[in-house]
């Protein structure tokens, strides 16, 4: 009937925005847009942040990323881990958005949906819409991302990738070769047409590449159906939201240090993990972005290779990699670990402009009699300033640290800043000061109810 949780999504809206009513000026929209971005290489906690903040949001997008995510949930006791959909579609009176900026592999999504149904999911076939204009990632491009990974792996240069083919669909994004969801919807003679020319270039490229071309295609005639539902065009659909005076959350996957720009290049994703990605990925505007949240881990977890100053290879980085439970949620492999690294928050913060942070995991901390935080980089024993863009600088940063006393207590019970150890709140105000970003909001536990308000 054209509209999906009151938000009306008719030809008319379109035709009065064009004939001039209604167009005009996203000034005009009465919220800003809600920005939940990871502040350091990812697992920060996004996904509790996004829950919790979804509750007040009718409309929760993903705008960049694949199913290299993996955002994990606990409600009740029950976890959730969403890799694909928006962590927000677990609240049930809020809309999903994928975004034409994600990067969509439909077996991972139906089989997402399946799982998170089977433990207790309910009505996303009303609340989920996916961009006609997200890309498509085969399994070819998986694939590929293997034999990449391979071929890097024997030169000793392997990047640690997901193996979801976020890198090789992006490229055929990039290179303009990209099958996407509006075209797998459209004629699928055409849909097949592409299918088997992106097929060829990707073999002539990897010899070891085996697809069946007439079973895919089969298979993906019947995705087309299943799908098909569930696709709108987003853009219009989101500013006819924001129009209506709905509240827009933005969960960012991966995150800043990972970001293809920004992050540690070539150790990065393939996406903006970062506040542009936001725009480009889901076709907004500066002006109606409103809070950027940062979410910081209390200490640093990498997983996948690429330099990480504060590293911890001894008894304290294994201590926060089993106490923090530092397990990939896609893949399954164990998170380095190490202390806080300032200079990477700075950087980030000077890229996605935080107004807030969420400071997660402070619990994983509780029996840390001393506690260090990184605060400069040296190269070449001289103070640096910036964030290194090269690899090889970056390698051989020495990292000047702060020790603090830890409080030796369990904080996970907490819910009142004031009744933090007095160490664990010089801690967070520590880490405030520097950045000069209010810390809203302290995680001490999984769970949705696990998180102290701070300011
Ligand atoms: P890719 O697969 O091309 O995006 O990998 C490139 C780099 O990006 C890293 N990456 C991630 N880092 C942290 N978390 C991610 N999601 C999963 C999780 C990771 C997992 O939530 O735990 O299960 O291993 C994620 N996705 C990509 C990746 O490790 C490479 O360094
Ligand atoms: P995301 O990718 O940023 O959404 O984070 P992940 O879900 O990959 O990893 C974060 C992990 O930390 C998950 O297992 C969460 O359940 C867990 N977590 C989130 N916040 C807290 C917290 O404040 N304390 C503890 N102990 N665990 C947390
Ligand atoms: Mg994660």
């Amino acid at each position: 009937n054209g509209e999906i949780n009151n938000i009306n999504y008719t030809d008319d809206v379109i035709s009065r925005n064009r004939s001039g009513s209604l167009t005009g000026s996203v000034s005009s929209y009465s919220n800003k847009v809600l920005v939940v971005l990871g502040a350091q290489w990812g697992d920060e906690g996004k996904g509790k942040v996004v829950d919790m903040l979804s509750v007040n949001a009718d409309v929760v997008c993903r705008c960049q990323g694949g199913n290299n995510a993996g955002h994990t949930v606990v409600v009740d006791g029950k976890e959730f881990d969403f890799h694909l959909l928006p962590s927000g579609i677990i609240n049930e009176k809020s809309i999903s958005i994928i975004g034409n900026g994600v990067v969509v592999h439909l077996p991972g999504l139906f089989e997402e949906l399946a799982k998170n149904e089977a433990k207790g999911l309910s009505d996303w076939q009303n609340r989920l819409i996916v961009s006609d204009r997200a890309h498509l990632v085969f399994d070819f491009h998986q694939q590929v991302d293997g034999l990449q990974e391979a071929e890097k792996c024997r030169e000793g240069k392997s990047l640690g990738t997901t193996k979801k083919g976020i890198g090789p669909a992006y490229s055929s994004k990039a290179t303009r070769n990209g099958i996407r969801v509006g075209d797998l919807l459209g004629d699928f003679n055409t849909f097949s047409d592409k299918f088997r020319s992106i097929v060829a270039t990707h073999q002539r490229l990897f010899p070891g590449c085996v697809v069946d071309v007439e079973a895919e295609l089969t298979r993906y005639q019947q995705y087309a159906e299943k799908l098909r539902p569930y696709v709108k065009d987003t853009i219009f659909y989101l500013h006819s939201a924001l129009r209506n005076g709905k509240t827009v959350l933005v969960e960012g996957a991966n995150a800043a240090m990972l970001d293809i720009d920004f992050g540690t290049y070539p150790y990065v994703t393939s996406s903006n993990c970062s506040i542009g990605g936001v725009l480009t990925g889901l076709g907004l505007p500066p002006k109606v972005i409103g809070e950027v949240i940062g979410v910081v881990k209390s200490y640093t977890t990498r997983v996948g290779d690429g330099p990480f100053p504060t590293e911890l290879k001894d008894d304290i980085g294994e201590l926060l990699q089993t106490r923090g439970g530092e397990i990939g949620v896609t893949t399954k492999r164990k998170r380095r670990c190490g202390w806080l690294d300032l200079p990477v928050l700075r950087y980030t913060s000077l890229v996605n402009g935080y107004s807030a942070i969420c400071l997660t995991k402070l619990d994983i901390l509780d029996t840390l009699p001393t506690i260090k935080i990184g605060i400069n980089y040296k190269l070449h024993n001289k103070t640096i300033y910036n964030f290194p863009g090269s690899i090889s600088d970056l390698a051989q940063v020495e990292v000047e640290y702060v020790t603090l006393p830890g409080w030796q207590q369990s904080t996970a019970n907490i819910r009142d800043f004031r009744d933090l150890p007095e160490n664990a709140q010089n801690y967070v105000r520590f880490i405030e000061k520097d950045l000069d970003v209010p810390i809203k909001w302290i995680g001490v536990g999984k769970g949705r109810e696990s998180i102290i308000k701070y300011k």
